[in-house]
């Protein structure tokens, strides 16, 4: 399989982690399982290369190629097909597969507001912000930070993680790579307790934003 990815999106780290979650860690730091069947694409989006628009024509990242030739796009899409695939927990666990969703939708709501913020002012400048859009994804932003606040603390932050678990802790580490004047921290210390728990784990730690 073939992942198209940069080291900058925060929806092709969701699944970089997610091929690293689902990948046995064996004796000699020899990975075994997903990690050995995926060959990680570095690429820019923004340049329309020419094999990522193969796997994905709306030029995005990430893009999956799998092993028979299909091409996937859209970082949770992906997220449940490696899920099923790789060997260990499964991340999408059927026990708590409502509550691994809705955190999966908030943190998407949160990086796709981030992640815009980030593009609108990169093409369109920082005044980008004051527009109507610009004012909803700011105000979009403090909602579900406050709703993330309310609902997760460390107590919640398990030995093991759900694709949910993922998505937040990524958009919350987007936010301070690219956004860090929001100060989400600083603002819901128990959020960053959490976050600090999930985040510390090694398939955080080896796809740190750079
Ligand atoms: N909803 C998509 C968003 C993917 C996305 O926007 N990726 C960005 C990089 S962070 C990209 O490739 N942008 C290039 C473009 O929009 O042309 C997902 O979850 O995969």
């Amino acid at each position: 399989m073939e992942l198209f990815l940069n080291a900058t999106s925060p929806y092709a780290r969701l699944v970089r982690i997610v091929v690293l979650e689902k990948t046995v860690l064996e004796k000699a730091a020899l990975e075994k399982g997903l990690a050995e069947a995926v060959t990680l694409r570095w690429c820019d989006p923004w340049a329309d290369d020419a094999a990522l628009l193969a796997a994905n024509p709306a030029g995005r990242i990430p893009a999956l190629m799998t092993d028979d030739g299909t091409t996937l796009s859209e970082s949770l899409l992906i997220a449940v097909y490696l899920d099923g695939l790789g060997r260990r927990e499964p991340l999408i666990p059927p026990a708590y597969l409502a509550r691994t969703l809705h955190f999966a939708g908030l943190g998407q709501a949160l990086m796709d507001a981030a992640f815009t913020t980030v593009i609108s002012r990169k093409h369109q400048g920082n005044e980008s912000d004051d527009s109507v859009l610009g004012q909803r994804r700011q105000r979009a932003i403090q909602r579900t930070l406050a709703r993330l606040a309310h609902e997760l603390d460390a107590s919640q932050a398990s030995s093991s993680i759900t694709l949910g678990d993922i998505v937040v802790a990524v958009a919350l580490d987007y936010l301070t790579f690219r956004l860090p004047e929001v100060s989400w921290a600083e603002q819901h210390p128990r959020l960053a307790q959490w976050h600090h728990r999930v985040s510390a784990r090694q398939s955080f730690v080896q796809t740190a934003f750079q």
